[in-house]
């Protein structure tokens, strides 16, 4: 074809059944290699992919036209993790297909229902920040944003988890196993990296110093492309993928002397720098090839912005206004180091001309205050594995605390805003780094981005006043509502059309019907479905049987101890207990549902599991209780089981201790499909009351002022709150004694006395008020009527959660972007070369000229 033919005239693959049925019958055969007869169900499922893909690609190309012809600016979202969820029915759905589908399906006598339960969900992300990257993909794309995500293509993904004898066990997570039928390789799309080596010094003619990276070792970034289908489908934008590839299959003189598998050996290692996600994880062990992952990825995502960019400019002055590139946490913060060292070695750039270009480009999102989670690289480690950059950091740190030393005498506070942590080993604040290199830095709810002003980056605050700003999460719609809980999405389409689907905040014309019987019984109708569908889902899972109309009282997330999945516990071991005193009353069934996953390394998380699996077990088989109480622990939580869980919910635990939380976002996907919240003033759960007013809110426990001044004034002593509270004490002695733990009574003793000597996330402190406000909303959910006019309350009031208002914050405040329409423009005129002083002696010859962006279809 020719590849210059305008769009209008390249076919475009119908949307109906009749055209469906034929695509798949042909990828089905030609592609796939089988027949109708001996195809099995994953063969379907690469099949339906295919011929979907086919649907989107040409309006992909469209989108990637209209941005190169407009020279739009572009945000490039680089991020370590993207937990985009199942894609099949994602497509269907935003593409308005999911019934043609399933009618073309039919027709060939395949269900689409099991074809899209063989789909693998890529667990290329630890929880809730890996998440927010895919909600923010979708929204970009949906409100036609020229956004591009920039990750790893981990070969392996999250471990799966299982529970042996109720302790978890990982499994590696091989989800490429059958192929990836949504991803596009493009092996020309291919970028060098370096390593180690040493630093040179070199004077041109004129005398100017500069410096020459030399003797380093090399891999390849090799691109993958995955298109990211907006609703409607009109903007597609493209979420890019490295994966590592050796600079050469094998060694020849190993291979010559018949040394077959040294020959291979580095291959092998280089390659190891894609293959697994690391979790989020204490310990430090392998922590070298962590942080080669963050630069490999990092400095392929820039090498790429910088060639497209390129292609219509001769000077870097015009960057900011034409890419903005988003931090999504410290990770890819080498970033910084590494555009200035592209600009300055590279490109010949002076540096504050640089470092001015660098700063407004890039900005910073910040996820989590917890100390052991911010990340500090030795020096050490910095300066042997990217020489050059421990350098460039120096330097920047060496200009901007000459600065600050300009304003105070405070030497104390010039080593708190140091870029080097002086105290123990030398470490490289990846933190201080980021917000030095960004014009803006953000947190991810209201009261998250106060305490980062009060806390980490208190110093930093202080000289740059202006820098930090809040951007409070959100989630989609599409998949969190409109795909995952189909009966209460049809519901309110019945009542106020299809519209909220892209403008969430029309949720609230559901208000004045929070009262109307009919629609009342109608809600209850659809959240009685979902219960079904959870109810299945456990018996098949884990083989309980629980009572759909039990209240459903759900706590899924990681396990943390900061997100105090034990005080949930402590009271159900306490609840039990008020059950067995009186076993005749009429107790409102409650079914408790755990899901989440531990980090490998962290005991005292496991050990949390083994408990929780371990009450499960006596609770669930304990005759006198009678259904009055199950409890669940739903094993490898991902996003599809959360597809399963979020619209079965009535309540929502949201209980972590008060300034740990840096925002939640379970809590907006539960809020939104209907569940009450029962949570303590943190994260977004502050916004979350504002909005659906606090008596449709069961709010406890200390505040964060509270939890920061009983943490220091040295007054809090659990052993007391213990002895004066004896339900508390009564459900620690039975973990204590062994009722739990027969074959080993010993087993919970780490946990019981963490809480009595220490109790760091007070625990203890809340227990019984989150008891009594527990027991009041067990207690509302008797009344019916009121229950679940608190429920409606609470979808049409959490409108502003949507990931698109986020996202639309982001653009105008942050990013400068505006929305890009497919269609016609006059195509920007390509520009002479960039300036390349090419001081590395070669390194940018290797770069591809055809960035795989689908430019040669212009
Ligand atoms: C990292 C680590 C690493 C060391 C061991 C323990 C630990 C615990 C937590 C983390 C969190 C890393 C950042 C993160 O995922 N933050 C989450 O980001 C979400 C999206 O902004 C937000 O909703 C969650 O509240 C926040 O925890």
């Amino acid at each position: 074809m020719d590849v210059r033919t305008k769009p209008r005239e390249i076919g475009r693959k119908s949307l109906d059944v009749e055209a469906l049925k034929r695509s798949f019958v042909e990828w089905l055969v030609y592609s796939v290699g089988k027949d109708l007869r001996s195809a099995t169900r994953r063969d379907w499922f690469a099949t339906a992919a295919l011929a979907v893909r086919d649907r989107v690609v040409d309006r992909w190309m469209d989108t990637t036209r209209a941005v190169y012809a407009q020279d739009a600016k572009r945000v490039y979202y680089l991020s370590m993790e993207f937990l985009v969820g199942r894609l099949l029915t994602n497509s269907l759905a935003n593409l308005g297909i999911m019934d043609a589908c399933r009618v073309a399906a039919d027709g060939i006598g395949v269900r689409l229902d099991d074809v899209i339960e063989v789909e693998p969900d890529p667990a290329l992300g630890n929880g809730g920040l890996g998440r927010l990257a895919a909600c923010f993909l979708d929204s970009m794309a949906t409100h036609h944003l020229p956004g591009f995500g920039y990750g790893i293509r981990y070969e392996y993904g999250l471990f799966e988890q299982r529970f042996e004898h109720g302790w978890q066990v990982e499994y590696p997570d091989n989800w490429l196993r059958f192929g990836n039928p949504w991803e596009f390789p493009r092996p020309e799309v291919l970028y060098p990296i370096q390593f180690y080596g040493r630093v040179e010094e070199v004077r041109d003619g004129s005398g100017r110093k500069s410096y020459r990276w030399a003797d380093t070792e090399k891999v390849f970034a090799m691109a993958f492309d995955t298109p990211v289908v907006g609703f409607g489908g009109q903007t597609i934008n493209t979420l890019r993928l490295w994966s590592a590839r050796a600079t050469s299959d094998f060694n020849f003189g190993h291979f010559n002397e018949g040394d077959y598998l040294k020959a291979v050996e580095q291959k092998v290692l280089s390659e190891n720098l894609s293959r697994v996600l690391y979790p989020n994880d204490a310990t430090e062990v392998g922590r070298e090839l962590r942080f080669k992952q963050e630069y490999f990825f990092t400095s392929a995502s820039i090498q790429d912005v910088l060639r497209r960019y390129g292609q219509y400019h001769s000077s870097f002055d015009q960057l900011p206004e034409k890419a903005a590139i988003q931090l999504n946490d410290t990770h890819p913060a080498i970033g910084i180091a590494e555009l200035m060292r592209l600009l300055v070695d590279q490109h010949g750039l002076e540096w504050e001309h640089a470092w001015d270009i660098t700063t407004r480009t890039f900005s910073y999102t910040n996820h989590t205050l917890l100390p052991e989670a911010l990340e500090a690289w030795p020096v050490r480690l910095v300066e042997r594995v990217l020489p050059r950059h421990m350098q460039i950091i120096y330097e920047v740190n060496a200009r901007f605390l000459q600065r600050a030393k300009r304003s105070t005498g405070d030497l104390a506070r010039i080593q708190r805003l140091s870029l080097i942590d002086e105290h123990g080993d030398r470490r490289v604040r990846m933190g201080n780094m980021a917000f030095l290199g960004s014009h803006k830095v953000n947190g991810v709810s209201a009261l998250h981005t106060d305490l980062m002003k009060q806390t980490v980056f208190a110093d930093l605050h202080q000289e740059f006043p202006d820098r930090i700003v809040n951007k409070t999460n959100g989630i989609t719609p599409r998949r969190w509502l409109h795909q995952a809980n189909p009966p209460l999405a049809r519901l309110i389409s019945s009542r106020i059309g299809q519209s909220w689907i892209t403008d969430l905040e029309l949720l609230a014309d559901l208000k004045p019907k929070a009262d109307d019987e009919t629609f009342q019984e109608e809600f209850r109708r659809a959240k009685r479905q979902n219960k079904k569908r959870l109810a299945a889902y456990i018996a098949r899972h884990v083989q309980v049987d629980v009572n759909v109309d039990s209240l459903f009282d759900v706590q899924v997330k990681r396990i943390h101890e900061y997100k105090r999945q034990l005080l949930n516990l402590l009271q159900t071991v306490a609840l039990y207990n008020d059950i067995r005193d009186n076993p005749t009353k009429e107790w409102v069934p409650v079914t408790k549902i755990f899901a989440g996953k531990a980090a490998p390394s962290y005991q005292m998380a496991k050990l949390i599991i083994k408990l929780i699996n371990d009450v499960a077990t006596v609770i669930n088989q304990d005759p006198v209780v009678r259904g009055a109480l199950k409890v669940v622990m739903l094993p490898n939580y991902n996003v599809t089981q959360a597809e399963v869980i979020m619209p079965a919910a009535d309540l929502s635990e949201q209980i972590s201790t008060a300034g740990m939380e840096a925002s939640g976002t379970g809590n907006m996907k539960l809020a939104l499909n209907g569940a009450l919240t029962i949570g303590t003033l943190d994260g977004a759960n502050v916004e979350i009351r504002e909005h659906v007013g606090a008596d449709n809110i069961f709010i406890f426990g200390l505040t964060a002022d509270e939890v920061r001044e009983l943490r220091q004034g040295g007054a809090f002593h659990p052993r007391e709150v213990i002895a004066t509270n004896p339900r508390l004490k009564r459900a620690l002695d039975m973990i204590a004694s062994g009722v739990f733990s027969p074959d080993d009574p010993q087993r919970f003793r780490p946990i019981v006395e963490s809480l009595y000597n220490t109790d760091h996330f007070l625990v203890t402190a809340d227990f019984e008020e989150y008891c009594n406000t527990h027991a009041a909303a067990v207690e509302l959910y008797r009344d019916r009527t009121g229950w679940t006019r608190r429920a409606i309350l609470n979808t049409a009031s959490v409108g502003w959660f949507s990931a698109d208002r986020t996202v639309k914050e982001y653009a105008s405040e942050i990013w400068g972007v505006t929305p890009v329409l497919p269609g016609s423009a006059e195509p920007a005129e390509a520009a002479p070369p960039l300036p390349d002083a090419s001081r590395e002696g070669g390194s940018r010859g290797d770069a591809p000229k055809d960035g795989g962006d689908l430019e040669a279809a212009e």
